[in-house]
């Protein structure tokens, strides 16, 4: 009995027409705002949720399930057995241990790699060829630990890494000089948090290069208003923590950028945390972190060679320097 009978002459689908699933592991503030940005944005045919909660992650489905009429057609599946996400395009993993006050950050860190141990396998029996997006913080040591871990190529293992920081550092320049956000090309490499590098020296607004023109037109700027914006973008996360207790609704729209990007194959360049060794001097080990990586349907298509003052590079270096020692104390 279908509830439709069937035109004459209909065909059976186009094989052609690709059906993309995405998961998303982790349904606390990040994953849900990762997930309604997906939906609000058209992104996937079906959405898989997973949770070890099972009580919230069944509530956080049906209440997104009843936005149906509202949205874009979408399946919406949830469970806390992995079997939900078979098949998967894009998993994207935002479960995390919360930190107990008075532990250390290794400590915390230790409780995710447990973690990921038992996230990870599932999602690549399940999906094989499926690409990995990490969001958990930190999110370099845990792109790095997913990669190890799935046995994936690095191309088809992302970490979110700073495209959220390049985002906050864009809307910071753009409000400085009263422009649109979207017209400023401005890149944060490195480490996501305490370490990131701004790169100043390629920053264009509306395709004028930003130093070079101040520099042309003698016009004085200090490099202490550079610093203090580039320290906003590293306060913003601590910031917006302490008042609301998390965030969600930037890195949202951030992880839902990378998957459009990655999806729908536009080959867009964004600031997401890749295997880095190779490039810019980085060497000494295999070490996850931003660089401005072109993103399409296989993933990570390549990095772009920007030109970096030497500081910069030298500061980037660094960044892969305290990752690496990181690492080495996780015993993987
Ligand atoms: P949250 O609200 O505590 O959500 C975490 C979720 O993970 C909870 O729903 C847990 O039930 C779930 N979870 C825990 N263990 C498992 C497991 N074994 N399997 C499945 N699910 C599990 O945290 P929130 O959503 O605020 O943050 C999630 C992570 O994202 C944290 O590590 C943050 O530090 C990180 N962020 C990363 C950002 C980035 O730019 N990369 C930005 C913001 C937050």
């Amino acid at each position: 009995q279908v509830f439709f009978k069937p035109i004459h002459n209909t065909s059976p689908p186009s094989p052609t027409k690709r059906h993309t699933k995405i998961s998303v592991v982790g349904t606390g503030n990040v994953g849900m705002a990762i997930a309604q940005t997906i939906l609000t944005q058209d992104l996937a045919d079906e959405l898989a949720l997973v949770d070890a909660k099972a009580d919230k992650l069944h509530g956080e489905m049906l209440d997104l399930q009843h936005a149906a009429a509202f949205l874009p057609r979408t399946k919406i599946l949830a469970s806390t057995d992995y079997s939900v996400t078979v098949g998967s395009d894009l998993c994207i993993i935002t479960a995390g241990a919360r930190q107990i006050p008075g532990e250390s950050r290794l400590n915390l860190l230790q409780r995710n790699v447990t973690l990921f141990e038992m996230i990870i396998p599932p999602l690549a029996k399940y999906s094989p060829d499926s690409i990995l997006m990490i969001v958990s913080n930190p999110v370099d040591v845990l792109t790095y630990i997913a990669w190890k871990i799935s046995g994936f190529p690095s191309n088809r293992v992302i970490g979110s890494g700073t495209n959220l920081d390049s985002s906050r550092f864009r809307f910071l320049i753009a409000d400085h000089l009263d422009v649109t956000a979207q017209d400023v090309q401005a890149n944060i490499v490195g480490e996501h948090g305490d370490s990131s590098v701004a790169l100043w020296s390629s920053i264009s607004v509306g395709g004028v290069p930003i130093l070079s023109f101040l520099e042309k037109q003698e016009i004085a700027y200090e490099k202490e208003t550079l610093e203090n914006i580039h320290k906003a973008v590293v306060d913003s996360a601590y910031e917006v923590i302490n008042l609301k207790g998390y965030t969600s609704w930037a890195i949202g729209y951030s992880a839902a950028n990378l998957a459009r990007s990655i999806l729908r194959n536009q080959r867009k360049i964004h600031p997401v945390s890749v295997l880095a060794k190779g490039f810019y001097g980085i060497d000494g080990g295999d070490v996850f972190l931003s660089l401005p990586a072109q993103l399409g349907r296989g993933g990570v298509l390549g990095v772009t060679n920007v030109h970096l003052t030497e500081e910069e590079a030298q500061r980037l270096r660094d960044s892969a320097k305290t990752l690496l020692e990181v690492q080495s104390q996780l015993g993987i």
